[in-house]
């Protein structure tokens, strides 16, 4: 098998443990999804082994219809996928009435995807249209920076744009457009799927009030980068606010 064509399990995997080491997924917290390209799905086509039955999804994508997709699974640790990226993650793909998906490979030891699977397919969906299908890579975690300002600023894009512009010439370079911010809503909630997915019409990171942040990026890097960004310049206001 051409190890290039399923890199992107490795480059995933990576990710999930950079992201845990910067603190961002305590326990179980945070998932992420990625849309495999036609490529990767034929090469790792051999090596699915899981006949499961067909499933049926909260949310109807049509937009995703026959995509394959590697998903973090429900209650699996981000410190683990590295280890063990057979326990923790599956790959499953969407019906072709994108009304269902089916998983094709991984959990190997039980589970199902992640609780905010309707988040990310929903989100998905969008921004493959948006970006003409460059952006494949949906990602959530608790960055406590983010969370504590969610607590002291008003929802309100605008203003959380301009305050976090102006910590570092940096933020206005990697997230031009500025962030969407969704009020508190249930976690793992089809509600909270709908309105982030509202706001990445527009934006690449969402901020989930009281909960955590919702990115988006056509590569691992880009996606990490985003998310690192937008909670550093957060770390810079909080001690900004808390020196004054
Ligand atoms: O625990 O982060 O939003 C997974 C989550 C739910
Ligand atoms: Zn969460």
């Amino acid at each position: 098998m051409d190890i290039e064509k399923i890199r992107f399990i490795k480059d995933f995997a990576d990710m999930a443990y950079e992201s845990y080491l910067m603190g961002w997924h305590e326990r179980n917290g945070g998932n992420m999804s990625y849309r495999l390209k036609e490529s990767e799905e034929s090469a790792f086509s051999p090596l699915f082994d899981r006949d499961d039955p067909w499933q049926q999804l909260d949310v109807s994508v049509p937009g995703l219809a026959g995509d394959c997709f590697l998903v973090t699974g429900s209650g699996k640790y981000f410190r683990n996928v590295i280890k063990d990226p057979e326990d923790t993650l599956c790959i499953i793909r969407i019906s072709e009435d994108g009304h269902s998906y089916r998983i094709l490979w991984g959990l190997k030891n039980g589970g199902s995807p992640t609780s905010e699977l309707a988040s990310h397919l929903l989100n998905h969906e969008v921004k493959k249209r948006v970006t003409d299908g460059r952006y494949r890579i949906m990602y959530h975690g608790h960055p406590e920076n983010v969370i504590a300002l969610s607590f002291v600023l008003p929802c309100d894009e605008i203003g959380f744009t301009k305050r976090l512009h102006e910590m570092m010439p940096e933020c206005r370079l990697t997230f031009p457009e500025g962030l969407g911010v969704v009020p508190e809503l249930e976690a793992g909630s089809i509600e909270l799927g709908q309105a982030t997915s509202k706001k990445m019409e527009d934006y690449n990171a969402v901020i989930w009030t009281h909960h955590g942040l919702f990115v988006s990026g056509e590569t691992f890097d880009e996606t990490f980068g985003l998310f690192h960004t937008v909670e550093k310049a957060s770390s810079i206001l909080v001690k900004v606010l808390s020196m004054k």
